[in-house]
């Protein structure tokens, strides 16, 4: 099942309808998506890449950038998206392990990439810029406007998603084609979109959140995107009229419920306001429902699996919780290897349509990650209530979520632990009144050394993606450790809370 050809269904029989109003003005209709994909698959199919070959791109967000994801996978090229954040050094594992064909860039970041590209053997390099011009564009000028789309298995590579790990070294994930169709049809029906929805979507197209469920259910129902370039809460506030649905992470609505202008009126025209990517907090969730009278539908996912729970959409939806598994998705919560009934905490596990096909070129990974019998480990820890909502009440990896963002504190360490005059370090999440969570470093200097907190983050800050920098930085004389000699994170967290 070629992934784009089942999401045409939802809109073949509206090709002159608006699919995408951007902030620009621009705006794109159904026909025009045909047109663009077609050029994008037409294109890359005359450069001789066969099935499965990857396109990376560190793109800004643009129509056009979403046209290069939608067209790849209509081709059947996988897509490999990557963060605008990330620097040099990450940037120059993700080629070297992906080994992409083709390489689209922006224009500031050219003479990077041609290094980068060159020493991955990427013989293709094009740019894109924020405003869809660059020399990708120039170089599809003569490309077909018509294209048949190959059929493909469930099975077929669709995107490799690089998630971090918590040894410091990068996983993709391999995410197919059924996939993609089974968790956007699932989620088109759960949320009720249809033809006279409007979507406001201001997230980054470079994660699972942005780019498959802000997505694949909008072109299902045939629906329509009101595109912001970034989230700027003003803006957004100002463009919900003309949307009746919106996406966010936490910190959008922190941010929106910021805004003065937030009230009843602005969102009279809203249905759905859909909240995810980390925890949700309840005085977040009350405060919305106070001030707008709508209840924020709060939803789980991870880039392994898409989205897994949701809550109901006509259902109460229970702040603090992410509600029952999507349909077709199966999920226990289990510990000493005994599935868990209300009340208990344990690890997350699941199974369904929506889960991965493994970890790029890591077939031992992928193996440690799936129990036996076959269920995905999400390192989550969740608990059932009595009704059968689930709530994520902790997580068994040690992972930071920041704004949405996922940091993974080994990847910090390391750089940190590299600067001359560390003796040590470790990096934990605090609360954030703005993005949740934000990364602190915790740091042990050997007896002398000059460091202090600025030079610390101005070379995280040189090293890799900026939101991974710690927001601050505490030298201490020693790491508390247990007996068995492991550094004590909740010990830390706990001194840094108080
Ligand atoms: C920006 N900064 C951050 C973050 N974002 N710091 C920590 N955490 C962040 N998330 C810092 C930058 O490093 C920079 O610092 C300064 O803030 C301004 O950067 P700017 O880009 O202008 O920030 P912003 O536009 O205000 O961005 C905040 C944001 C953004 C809008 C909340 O982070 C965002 O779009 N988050 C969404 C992430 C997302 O899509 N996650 C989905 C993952 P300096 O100036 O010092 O350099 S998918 C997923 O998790 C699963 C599948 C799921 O369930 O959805
Ligand atoms: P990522 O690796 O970027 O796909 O992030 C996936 C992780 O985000 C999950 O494993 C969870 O830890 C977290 N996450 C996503 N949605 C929620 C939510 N609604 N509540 C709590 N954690 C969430």
């Amino acid at each position: 099942m070629n992934a784009y050809g089942f999401f045409r269904r939802g809109f073949a029989a509206r090709l002159e309808a608006t699919f995408l109003e951007a902030d620009s003005g621009e705006r794109f209709s159904f026909a025009d998506l045909e047109r663009a994909t077609a050029r994008v698959a037409a294109f890359l199919t005359g450069l001789g890449l066969a099935r499965g070959d990857r396109v990376a791109a560190q793109i800004d967000k643009s129509p056009q950038g979403l046209f290069l994801y939608l067209g790849c996978l209509r081709a059947g090229f996988c897509f490999l998206p990557l963060n605008t954040a990330y620097q040099r050094g990450e940037l120059g594992y993700f080629l070297q392990d992906a080994e992409p064909r083709v390489v689209v860039c922006r224009p500031a970041m050219l003479a990077t990439f041609e290094e980068l590209a060159h020493s991955a053997g990427a013989p293709r390099l094009y740019t894109l810029d924020e405003h869809g011009q660059g020399s990708l564009v120039d170089a599809m000028a003569g490309a077909a406007t018509a294209f048949d789309d190959p059929t493909l298995g469930e099975n077929d590579l669709a995107v490799i998603i690089y998630t971090s790990g918590t040894t410091g070294r990068s996983k993709g994930a391999m995410v197919t084609h059924g996939n993609l169709t089974s968790n956007g049809a699932a989620l088109k029906d759960y949320w009720r979109f249809t033809a006279s929805d409007a979507l406001l979507h201001a997230l980054p197209i470079f994660h699972v959140h942005g780019l498959f469920v802000g997505i694949h259910p909008i072109l299902l129902a045939g629906a329509r995107i009101v595109f912001h370039r970034r989230f700027d809460a003003p803006s957004v506030l100002a463009d919900l009229p003309r949307a009746t649905a919106m996406m966010g992470v936490p910190t959008f609505y922190v941010r929106l419920l910021a805004e003065p202008g937030l009230s009843r009126s602005a969102v009279k025209h809203m249905r759905l306001f859909v909240s995810g990517s980390a925890p949700l907090l309840l005085d977040t969730f009350a405060a919305w429902q106070a001030r707008t009278g709508h209840t924020i539908l709060e939803r789980y996912g991870m880039s392994e699996a898409g989205m897994i729970t949701s809550n109901p959409y006509d259902g109460e939806r229970r702040g603090g919780t992410v509600g029952f598994p999507l349909p077709g998705v199966s999920v226990r919560v289990v510990a000493d290897g005994k599935a868990l009934g209300p009340g208990a905490p344990g690890v997350v596990e699941i199974k369904g349509p929506n889960v991965f096909a493994g970890y790029w070129r890591m077939p031992e990974k992928t193996r440690e990650e799936f129990t036996a019998d076959g269920w995905f480990r999400t390192g989550d820890v969740g608990q059932w209530s009595e009704d059968r909502y689930l709530s994520i009440v902790g997580r068994a990896k040690d992972l930071i979520i920041s704004g949405g963002y996922n940091v993974y504190p080994k990847e910090i360490e390391l750089v940190i632990d590299a600067i001359p005059g560390v003796v040590e370090s470790a990096v934990v999440g605090v609360p954030h009144p703005d993005f949740g969570e934000s990364v602190t470093a915790v740091v042990v200097r050997q007896q002398g050394a000059a460091l202090d907190e600025a030079a610390v983050v101005a070379h995280v800050k040189s090293q890799i993606a900026n939101f991974k920098v710690p927001k601050r930085v505490v030298f201490v004389d020693d790491l508390p450790r247990n007996a068995m000699g492991k550094v004590q994170k909740n010990v830390l967290r706990d001194n840094l809370k108080a």
